[in-house]
């Protein structure tokens, strides 16, 4: 039987895990009946009919604002590992690459997969990724590009910041013009700064750009660059985000200041890595971004109706 909110009392199994640090809960099974169409059609079906479900996985009190959740669906394509669909504390997302890592590491976890390729399919297109026998993973994300360069952002009482918008499986505006100082001590003032240029942006006719990605010089001396990303809801991701490592990718390739197959090291906020390359495919790059999952539990979620806060603690 398919989730619902009728029903008193409802079990669901989750797997929860960390990629570089930031979490992603994998809901395995008592999840929405979603349909047999394709991702996409089904990703519009859960927020249209199951939105409670999402918020009741990752908001408090079973998560949090920096959880993302991965609803792992079966589908037609026996070829191909299954679907996911990726969401947040405020909605869902085009691709995630720190959650396609941690699902993958989920798989393994629980007997699923061993070391090997496969395919997953996203509402964004189908993803290629590699388990290796060490636990890395790598993924072989959407074809991303960048759209726009040096726009200039008028943020309220800051200094104005210019940056490039690119697409890396989800929007973002990549800056390194911000002056601010990449921290993790520093983490609610580059909030409410990130969240400032945000906002400024989207009021000036970028509306679709959800994500803020400042950049810095690394902090490791084996990385090539330190970043600090704001994501829709407002939490920072943990990890170096994976699709905004391949909207660094994209901007960089442009630019032509990394070349095909170069290796690119990309540090968090936390000082957790991912490493990364690219191929071109036509004018747009396959970016390769490559880290380590760590599964922190298995359980059993409960859905009580009588619960007030069922269904999540929204703002
Ligand atoms: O790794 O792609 C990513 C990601 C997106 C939002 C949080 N992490």
């Amino acid at each position: 039987m398919s989730v619902s909110v009728e029903q008193d009392l409802q079990e669901i199994r989750v797997v929860d895990s960390h990629t570089e640090g930031e979490p992603t809960r994998v809901v395995m099974q008592g999840g929405p009946d979603l349909g047999t169409g394709t991702l996409a059609e089904m990703r519009t079906v859960f927020e249209r009919e199951f939105d409670f479900f999402r918020s009741a996985m990752v908001n408090e009190p079973r998560g949090s604002d920096v959880y993302v959740g991965a609803l792992f669906v079966e589908t037609l394509d026996e070829s191909t590992l299954g679907g996911v669909i990726f969401f947040n504390n405020i909605g869902y997302l085009g691709m995630c690459v720190h959650g396609t890592i941690g699902l993958v590491q989920t798989l393994a976890h629980l007997g699923r997969i061993t070391p090997g390729d496969f395919v997953l399919e996203t509402p964004e297109g189908n993803v290629s990724v590699q388990l290796l026998e060490d636990g890395t993973v790598s993924v072989m994300n959407v074809p991303s590009y960048r759209t726009h360069t040096h726009i200039s952002v008028d943020v309220p009482g800051a200094d104005t910041v210019t940056g490039d918008i690119a697409w890396g499986g989800n929007w973002f505006f990549l800056c390194d013009d911000h002056g601010q100082q990449l921290d993790q001590d520093r983490a609610e003032e580059l909030t409410e700064y990130a969240w400032n240029v945000r906002k400024a942006l989207n009021a000036q006719g970028y509306p679709a750009v959800n994500h803020i990605e400042l950049f810095g010089p690394p902090v490791s001396e084996s990385a090539d660059g330190q970043n600090f990303v704001l994501c829709p809801g407002k939490a920072y991701d943990r990890s170096p985000c994976g699709t905004g490592t391949s909207a660094k990718l994209a901007c960089l390739a442009a630019e032509g200041k990394l070349a095909e197959g170069e290796s690119w090291v990309q540090e968090s906020i936390i000082g957790s890595r991912f490493s990364a390359h690219y191929k071109w495919q036509g004018d747009r790059i396959l970016p390769y971004v490559s880290g380590k999952a760590y599964v922190t539990g298995v359980s059993t979620l409960l859905l009580n109706r009588s619960d007030p806060y069922c269904w999540g603690i929204t703002r």
